[in-house]
């Protein structure tokens, strides 16, 4: 892209728009989107010429949290500061462009992931191209009233879609039993750092075949005529809200085929026509399915080769086998995605079929092999009148992966322990990472500037290990000082957000302690709002004396149907409400939580954080991604030994963050004993923060919501033990950990240097080196 081109195309707009008289951030936002397409459409071409001309890898996933793109773009085009000024000279800010939409077309970790490694690809000039759904609305909008969660539809191309372009020629018909629809692709640009490359996210639309019957409406049937049109785009109307709970809808079903049909017409159209030859496919092409959403991909290929291109079903199986591989990102049993063999038998009867002669091979080659009876039930793709994905997954796929260290082992010895058994070679571990472009590099723009500055270039932001050259100013306090100043002007912008968006004041001179992520009762925000309990208990009963003054942050989206998450949401918002009332308390004291927290929330929320909470009850989380985000801007991670939190104090040094709570090890001793009504009868202190679900403390509106959840702790449910996840088990040594690093904190120059060593240590944690080493290792593109 030539700059001077762009840049003078761009004043004269921004001229035009200026005399007249426009202010719409929105139509600001569209013409500088509009004029940066424009003037990248060239490079974006060849890359994609690239990327079809040589072996290439497509990333297969049911969700991208994409967030926004504009300030991301800029920076990658390397024109962020031209435009900045630009734009002043016109008299406008770039700022107001922060009311464009985010694209949020994900859940949480698994879409973000996602986002990451497109980044990291493109810039690694690496030929990766993402396939997935374009919902017309993304995760709902979260309000708080009255401190429950509340959803409104999250409509983002309200304003217009400026980074898609729509492909007609590329249009794919998609069959299912009872209806026929037309596949759409809208394609993304993926705009590698320096914008040497461009990668292509291509998210399908479902489309009816006519829009509109003119007999019936002539006929004066109007709602008739327009029938079609409504269940076709029913398909990719919105994206499923739920986070680690499957369900068996068969409008997902539906959701999941169309994208996996269409993705795989189009990814063999574009090979026969570069390459010729159907029987090279494996060759030029691999296939990762991110997590099981996308597996029904492997009997359509098998499908698509046997009845188009005149394959064999031995020959298309083989081929299969090479093409894809999975990655699980969740250990939790409800998130193994099943599904009803009639639900797929009514829908996709040739799918149905295909999937039951896998089935067969699967025995087959188990009787060869000689595998015991009672392995070869477990591993079963069709057993029990339902379809497992993760199981047909990994037997069709070359490489399977965990996401993290200990997350792979734990596939390894239990959630896919039969198949490791049959085939160790298939498994490796790829520990996720996170893209510096856009958490740290744009987020926190001031950070940046100090590490250029340092290092004395920007080698970092494409070459994260860098910053481990900083180690040696740990103990300098001058730049102590400086990192200091920035996190504060940081914690400030954060302040001013958050006073805006939800009218809460906080004070920029208390420690931010922040949780952010998807709710869960696996991750344990409810054993975080116990702790905060134990605190104000024991400033109210003088126990705890001179605390640093702290603020708590929680982000956080519930299921739509998920009725305790939702009800800890409540309960938190309990809290912060009786404590702001207490006068003895809300000095010292403050709980916030923050209302629809995003992708654009969260690039804010990171770079202000000082404590990352990452408790998730050990070996409940596959990694986490949030945790690498907040080290790389220095925060330090109170948290427990699961996911990639052992990873990051591996790296980052045990004595610079706070480790608490029982690791997996010994949870496979304790939970069997396990009692926590004992341990609650015992403990004088936990008894008294969990008995405010039920002494009238607070209010749940009268929902029984919170005896619910106390419920759920002392006496277990029909599904599950009592407290399952461990909160009342693990709460003493959490609050000492709280303590230590509150009391650690008062030492300014020390507390720095362990958020400073956190920084420099993070190198480990970008996408960068992940995808290296899925390209590397599994793909085998260059
Ligand atoms: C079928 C419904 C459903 C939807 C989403 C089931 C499971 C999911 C995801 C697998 C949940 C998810 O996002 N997992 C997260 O993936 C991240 C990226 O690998 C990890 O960092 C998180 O630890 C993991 O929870």
């Amino acid at each position: 892209m030539n700059k001077q081109t762009f840049l003078a195309e761009l004043k004269s707009n921004l001229e035009e728009l200026r005399k007249e008289g426009v202010t719409s951030p929105h139509v600001l936002h569209n013409v500088l989107s509009e004029t940066a397409m424009k003037n990248l459409s060239g490079l974006w071409k060849d890359s994609k010429k690239a990327h079809l001309g040589k072996r290439r890898a497509c990333y297969f996933s049911m969700e991208f949290l994409i967030g926004r793109s504009i300030f991301n773009n800029l920076l990658c085009l390397g024109i962020y500061s031209d435009v900045e000024k630009a734009f002043a000279e016109a008299g406008f800010s770039l700022n107001d462009l922060e009311a464009a939409e985010d694209a949020a077309l994900g859940n949480g970790g698994l879409g973000r992931l996602a986002a990451c490694f497109l980044d990291s690809a493109a810039t690694l000039n690496l030929p990766l191209d993402g396939y997935g759904i374009r919902y017309k609305y993304g995760l709902f909008k979260q309000k708080i009233e009255n401190g429950f969660q509340t959803e409104e539809a999250d409509n983002w191309t309200k304003y217009g879609d400026a980074w898609s372009v729509r492909h007609d020629e590329d249009a794919v018909e998609i069959n299912y039993s009872d209806q026929k629809v037309l596949a759409v692709p809208y394609d993304i640009p993926i705009i590698g750092y320096g914008a040497k490359n461009i990668g292509t996210l291509r998210l399908w639309q479902s489309e009816a075949f006519e829009d509109f019957d003119f007999k019936l409406f002539n006929d004066q049937k109007y709602l008739e005529a327009s029938r079609e049109k409504v269940l076709a785009e029913d398909i990719s109307r919105v994206l499923y809200p739920n986070d680690d709970t499957r369900e068996g809808k068969k409008l997902r079903l539906k959701q999941q085929y169309f994208f996996c049909s269409a993705s795989l017409n189009d990814i063999i159209k574009k090979h026969k026509k570069n390459h010729g030859d159907i029987k090279t496919l494996a060759d030029f092409v691999t296939i990762q399915l991110n997590d099981t959403h996308p597996v029904i991909s492997i009997p359509e290929i098998i499908r698509l080769l046997t009845q188009n291109e005149g394959l064999t079903f031995d020959e298309a199986f083989a081929m299969a086998k090479k093409i894809f591989n999975y990655t699980n990102h969740t250990i939790m049993p409800e998130a193994l995605e099943k599904w009803d063999e009639s639900l797929i038998k009514e829908l996709l009867p040739e799918i149905y079929d295909i999937i039951f002669m896998i089935n067969e091979e699967y025995l087959a080659e188990m009787y060869r092999k000689d595998i015991k009876k009672e392995s070869i039930e477990v591993m079963k793709i069709i057993k029990g009148g339902q379809v497992h994905m993760a199981n047909m997954a990994t037997y069709c796929s070359s490489y399977v992966n965990g996401v993290a260290q200990i997350h792979t082992e734990i596939l390894k010895a239990n959630t896919l322990h039969d198949w490791y058994t049959v085939y160790p070679e298939r498994f490796q571990n790829k520990t996720n990472g996170i893209t510096q472009r856009r958490w740290l590099a744009l987020c926190n723009r001031e950070l940046s500037a100090l590490i250029t500055e340092l290092l004395g270039n920007e080698d970092w932001v494409t070459n994260l290990d860098e910053l481990k050259k900083l180690t040696g100013y740990a103990d300098n306090a001058d730049i102590i000082n400086r990192f200091l100043a920035i996190k504060k002007t940081k914690k400030e912008q954060l302040a001013k957000f958050i006073l805006d968006r939800e009218g809460i004041k906080i004070d920029p001179d208390s420690i931010f302690d922040i949780q952010i992520k998807r709710l869960h009762e696996y991750k344990r925000q409810l054993l975080n709002a116990f702790s905060i309990l134990w605190l104000y208990f024991g400033i109210k009963d003088g126990s705890i004396k001179d605390l640093a003054p702290v603020t708590f942050i929680f982000g956080a989206k519930s299921a739509p149907g998920y009725r305790r998450a939702k009800a800890i949401i409540k309960f938190i918002n309990e809290i912060a409400a009786m404590i702001e009332k207490d006068d003895e308390v809300n000095k010292i004291i403050k709980v916030v939580f923050v209302s629809n927290y995003n992708v654009s929330y969260a690039e804010k929320l990171i770079a202000a954080a000082e404590v990352s909470e990452q408790i998730s009850t050990a070996g409940t989380e596959a990694s986490g991604t949030g945790n690498m985000k907040l080290m790389a801007n220095g925060a330090v991670t109170l948290g427990t030994l699961d996911g990639a939190n052992i990873e990051i104090v591996e790296e980052a040094g045990k004595e610079n963050n706070y480790i608490f709570g029982a690791t997996v090890k010994e949870l496979e001793k304790i939970m069997p004993e396990y009692c926590s009504r004992k341990l609650a009868a015992d403990n004088e202190k936990i008894r008294r923060v969990i008995e405010t679900l039920v002494d009238g403390t607070f209010d749940d509106g009268g929902s029984g919501d919170f005896r619910e959840l106390y419920t759920s702790l002392l006496d277990g449910a029909s599904w599950h033990e009592p407290d399952n996840y461990y909160l009342l088990g693990d709460l003493e040594s959490y609050v000492e950990a709280k303590l230590k690093c509150n009391s650690d904190y008062k030492d300014k120059a020390a507390f720095g240097r362990k958020m400073w060593l956190n920084m420099c240590n993070c190198g480990k944690f970008s996408s960068d080196r992940t995808i290296a080493d899925y390209a590397e290792n599994i793909w085998k593109i260059k």
